[in-house]
């Protein structure tokens, strides 16, 4: 390895997989394996367009928003109606049956609330030229926190519930096992159907039946119930506290405090849920044998002491205590993700010695550039600049290896296992993250800049 990243080479590369895959103003995730638009992957990707054309940014942000449900929810996936190439498309999830859904086809689960944290980095990087985009975005945000919180979070703690895996964007951790295995599936009783990813991407990086199995059993429940969250909320069997999606909303409360200010808005009633979801995630998730924050499971009742890179997230809203802080880091470069002797990338996405960890399938171990750019901020906002530093480096170094991948083995060198770039090719926020990325990195030349770990 010869120490430096080619940042030319880099962005003009990332530039390219962003340019193949944007479509009529917004931007597949990946060419075929997920060919619509996704929630928060447009979050990330905007963040890319913000450093070489703004406007792009705003028309994909836009394309999101006009398919907000009527009682707030931005939905997970907004469908290309010309496209068959995904399962689930919209004649399986049939939103049509509920009064709340747009008229443009969606998918019936949100995703992680990022998009208040992305327009106030908008504004902060377009300056004027970015202040009626926000003007626009700040009631779509508010209304999508209002939901989370009316009717999310029956007991008013704080901490919306997830009632679906693909909800976190974390889809298949480990987390989720326990919970997933107690639903018992007829699959007499199920819709036949056919999935689409395992002809793009080998089985062994993908859930396998027995998941889908389970989220399409959910699908069916959230559409016998037309939508109607509440009775949802009684029968689902899944039901989740999630610290990477209450952090990022605990952040976009933030943003939203600071965006309202600005704008001259009441924030009253987002100061509110800001203190309670800070609150609530450190009373509830921490847990102090694991040094880490944790999910929490509200069927089982009980905390979910299984180690994924989200309990690190809590850093990203600065809600950690100076000494969790602390433990955090010692979590962080400990053996259980760093690897006993330095051997991985930061940041598996579950503990290397973990009894679930695969680092070639999707959220159960490999290393993702989003996750990676949040816990770098996280890091950052926290005094942690050498281990931000670390996290930068580790991402653009797989990336400058492997290429713009989905995701990534955790592992530097094949002693311990496979060594590369799995998932997708050209993965649209890899793309985009790499070229915020680079923004960091220094380039007196213009070609050349530090960012490479010794191997
Ligand atoms: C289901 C689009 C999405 C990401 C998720 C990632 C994967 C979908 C799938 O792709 O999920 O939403 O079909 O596996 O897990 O984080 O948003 O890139």
């Amino acid at each position: 390895m010869n120490g430096t990243l080619d940042v030319a080479e880099l962005l003009s590369g990332a530039k390219a997989v962003l340019d193949r895959n944007r479509c009529d103003g917004w931007t597949r995730p990946a060419p075929t394996l997920y060919p619509h638009q996704w929630s928060w992957d447009s979050g990330f990707i905007v963040l890319g367009y913000a450093h070489y054309d703004l406007e792009r940014a705003f028309v994909e942000l836009r394309s999101l928003f006009r398919a907000q449900w009527g009682n707030g929810m931005l939905p997970h996936i907004v469908f290309d109606p010309r496209e068959k190439g995904y399962f689930p498309g919209p004649e399986f999830w049939e939103t049509e049956r509920s009064p709340e859904a747009p008229t443009h086809p969606t998918s019936g689960i949100t995703n992680p609330p990022v998009h208040g944290l992305v327009a106030s980095l908008l504004w902060r990087r377009g300056g004027d030229a970015a202040r009626d985009f926000v003007a626009e975005a700040f009631p779509v945000v508010r209304a999508f926190h209002r939901y989370l919180y009316e009717l999310r979070d029956p007991h008013h703690e704080g901490l919306p519930f997830l009632r679906h895996p693909w909800e976190s964007g974390t889809d298949n951790s480990p987390a989720w096992d326990e919970a997933l295995a107690r639903i018992e599936v007829d699959r007499s009783t199920l819709p036949a159907y056919e999935r689409k990813d395992l002809t793009v991407v080998s089985g062994e990086q993908r859930p396998t039946r027995a998941d889908y199995d389970r989220y399409v059993f959910l699908i069916e429940l959230f559409k016998g119930l037309a939508y109607r969250e509440r009775e949802i909320q009684a029968e689902c069997p899944f039901l989740f506290q999630d610290p990477l999606f209450a952090s990022l909303l605990a952040r976009s409360n933030e943003a939203l405090l600071e965006l309202g200010d600005a704008l001259g808005e009441d924030v009253g009633e987002i100061r509110e849920w800001q203190q309670a979801t800070t609150a609530a995630v450190e009373e509830k998730l921490w847990d102090e044998e694991m040094g880490l924050y944790c999910h929490y499971d509200l069927i089982a009742g009980e905390r979910v002491r299984v180690a994924t890179s989200s309990g690190f997230a809590p850093l990203l809203a600065g809600i950690p205590t100076e000494s969790r802080r602390r433990r955090l880091l010692a979590t962080l470069e400990s053996p259980r993700f760093a690897g006993s002797s330095g051997e991985c990338y930061l940041v598996p996405s579950h503990e290397v010695d973990g009894p679930a960890f695969d680092p070639v399938k999707y959220w159960r171990g490999p290393v993702w550039v989003n996750v990676n750019w949040l816990l770098c901020r996280a890091l950052e906002r926290c005094g942690f600049h050498r281990q931000a530093d670390r996290v930068r480096g580790d991402t653009l170094d797989l990336i400058a290896h492997h290429g713009f991948h989905e995701y990534f083995s955790p592992f530097r060198t094949a002693a311990r296992g496979p060594v590369g770039g799995y998932g997708s090719a050209d993965f649209s926020w890899s793309a985009a993250l790499t070229v915020d990325l680079l923004a960091g990195v220094s380039n007196a030349a213009g070609a050349t800049a530090p960012g490479r770990q010794a191997s």
